[in-house]
């Protein structure tokens, strides 16, 4: 077989040709027969071309080796690999080909009929992973290591996403610091049942898995008690999730009968390590946990345009309620309101990072690139503060960005989209602390006179306009929104508002 490949990760196989890499329902595939599976996806990409030249390739893949196989093989053609995410409604979807300019889209056959509109409406190549078996190998480009490789759309501030580009330099520095940090070996094994649209699954596990030759289970999503079968049954070292996987974990674990909670508290001794992240895991978790699993749960922080930042380590102390240090090659400083580095502990500031872990540029949008440096600093947006030598987070410079389930979600992205709603003449949404989803994403409304409006029939509307995660799980109806003397909705006011009726509700406070 051919062994010319340029692509860091890739290349790395090389050394682990007969192991399992990937794991999925329908078998187990060698890196050897991932290497050459991905060579003719890159073979049939090329068709005439010497090299993609930075194409933009989006595809819509079901969480299996044949995702794998496409993210390679759009990476060894020279591409851009754009993962789409499968439980994004149709606007999504055509959102981020549009705005990525994709002119390659590989359809998994689950997806054809879900995108048989957006086919026929553009003049672009689609090709269907059928399409990839026959394809022979052919000769490869040579992809420099400083070229874009990869865009992952986030939300944030504004109310379009935005397309986070990075190049193969950042995604082999980003996985090769976690590889090192956490110790990864060949001989470990991993859960991946996050999604493939976002870092945390990408890099931290699938990546991370590849790159130490170890394997990888992907599973078609999450469900806690596959998972705690698994672990009962397999041989995994590893697993990596948001704080509400941890939650939805321990729920499973308090209905099971007391017989089959030993079992399961049993299996998680098998594991080496356990990591939580994209989201704050509460100090309540962190200990839940620990009396369940045995496992001090590793936190780490990071973000889409940077990878991860800030770990606790391997070995020593992981402070519960606390992100960690800096991870080697990252730099980290915190900024204070006057644009000035705070070298003291116990001062609250931005998060800045710099290194070659962080992203090249938002996808045609300077502006926005340019505005999220400092002096060379990628400025994050979150507040933390250094105590006793570890990194804790504070929270977020605004209040439009909301956490839930791990995923972020712009507030403003939702507010455009029930804006159209036409019950709906005012909204405002906001996040509201949830001890399962970290976040609940709240509508506050103001509706057309006289008309009324459940969260059942909101929820049912927006399911054709929103992903499941960003649709509203509350729903909170008022006369008018508080708005200070500048006419601009406070949204701290209204969080302050259902932050203490929920209480009042739950009788955390009394009345
Ligand atoms: C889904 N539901 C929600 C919800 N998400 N309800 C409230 N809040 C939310 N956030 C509802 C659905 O509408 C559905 O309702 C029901 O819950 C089940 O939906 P589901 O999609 O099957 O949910 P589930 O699989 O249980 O989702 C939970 C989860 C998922 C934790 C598996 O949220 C997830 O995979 N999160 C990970 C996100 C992630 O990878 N973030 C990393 C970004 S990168 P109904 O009524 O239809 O039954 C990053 C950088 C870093 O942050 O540091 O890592
Ligand atoms: P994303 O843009 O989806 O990559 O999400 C990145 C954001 O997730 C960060 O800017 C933080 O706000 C948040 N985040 C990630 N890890 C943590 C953590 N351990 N604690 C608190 N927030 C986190």
């Amino acid at each position: 077989m051919t062994k010319n490949v340029s692509i860091p990760i890739i290349e790395q196989s090389i050394g682990f040709l007969k192991n399992i890499a990937i794991v999925d329902s329908n078998g187990s595939y060698t890196y050897e027969f991932l290497l050459e599976e991905a060579k003719k996806v890159a073979s049939a990409l090329l068709a005439e071309q010497q090299d993609l030249d930075e194409a933009r390739v989006a595809f819509l893949i079901l969480p299996n080796f044949d995702y794998v196989k496409i993210q390679w093989g759009i990476w060894l053609s020279g591409g851009i690999a754009v993962p789409l995410c499968p439980s994004h409604p149709l606007g999504e979807l055509e959102y981020v080909i549009d705005h990525s300019g994709a002119n390659i889209l590989i359809i998994g056959e689950e997806f054809e009929e879900k995108l048989k509109g957006i086919v026929e409406k553009k003049h672009f190549k689609t090709i269907r992973t059928e399409d990839f078996k026959y394809s022979s190998i052919r000769p490869l480009p040579d992809i420099a290591i400083h070229r874009r490789g990869m865009m992952l759309y986030t939300s944030g501030t504004t109310s379009a996403p935005k397309g986070v580009v990075s190049t193969h330099e950042n995604i082999t520095v980003q996985t090769k610091c976690l590889v090192d940090f956490w110790g990864w070996q060949s001989t470990d094994y991993i859960l991946q049942a996050l999604p493939l649209h976002h870092t945390h699954g990408i890099i931290n596990v699938l990546c991370s898995a590849l790159w130490s030759g170890a394997t990888c289970e992907m599973l078609p999503r999450f469900d806690p008690k596959v998972i705690w079968e698994k672990w009962k049954q397999g041989p995994s070292t590893l697993y990596m999730g948001v704080p509400t996987n941890y939650a939805k974990l321990v729920n499973s674990w308090n209905n099971a009968s007391s017989d089959e909670q030993k079992t399961m508290s049993n299996a998680c001794k098998k594991l080496r390590l356990m990591v939580s992240g994209s989201a704050a895991l509460p100090v309540s978790l962190f200990e839940t946990w620990k009396s369940i699993s045995g496992h001090a749960c590793l936190e780490r922080y990071g973000m889409t345009e940077i990878g991860m930042a800030l770990s606790n380590p391997l070995y020593g102390e992981r402070r519960p309620g606390f992100v960690g240090l800096p991870l080697p090659e990252v730099s980290i400083r915190l900024v204070n309101d006057q644009k000035e580095e705070i070298k003291a502990e116990k001062t609250p500031g931005e998060i800045q990072v710099k290194g070659k872990n962080v992203f090249l540029e938002y996808w045609k949008n300077a502006d926005a690139t340019e505005k999220s440096f400092q002096d060379g600093w990628f400025c994050t947006g979150d507040i933390a503060v250094l105590e006793d030598s570890y990194y804790r987070i504070l929270g977020r410079t605004s209040v439009d960005i909301i956490k839930s389930g791990g995923y972020k979600i712009s507030a403003l992205e939702i507010e455009s989209v029930l804006l159209t709603h036409p019950l709906i003449a005012e909204c405002a949404v906001v996040g509201i602390e949830d001890s399962e989803w970290g976040e609940r994403v709240t509508a506050t409304v103001v509706l057309q006179p006289n008309q009324s409006l459940s969260l059942q029939e909101l929820r049912h509307w927006s399911r054709d306009h929103l992903a499941p995660y960003k649709i509203p799980s509350r729903l909170e109806i008022f006369g008018e929104l508080p708005r200070n003397v500048m006419g601009k909705v406070t949204k701290p006011k209204i969080k302050a508002l259902l932050t203490t009726a929920t209480a009042l509700k739950e009788g955390f406070i009394p009345e």
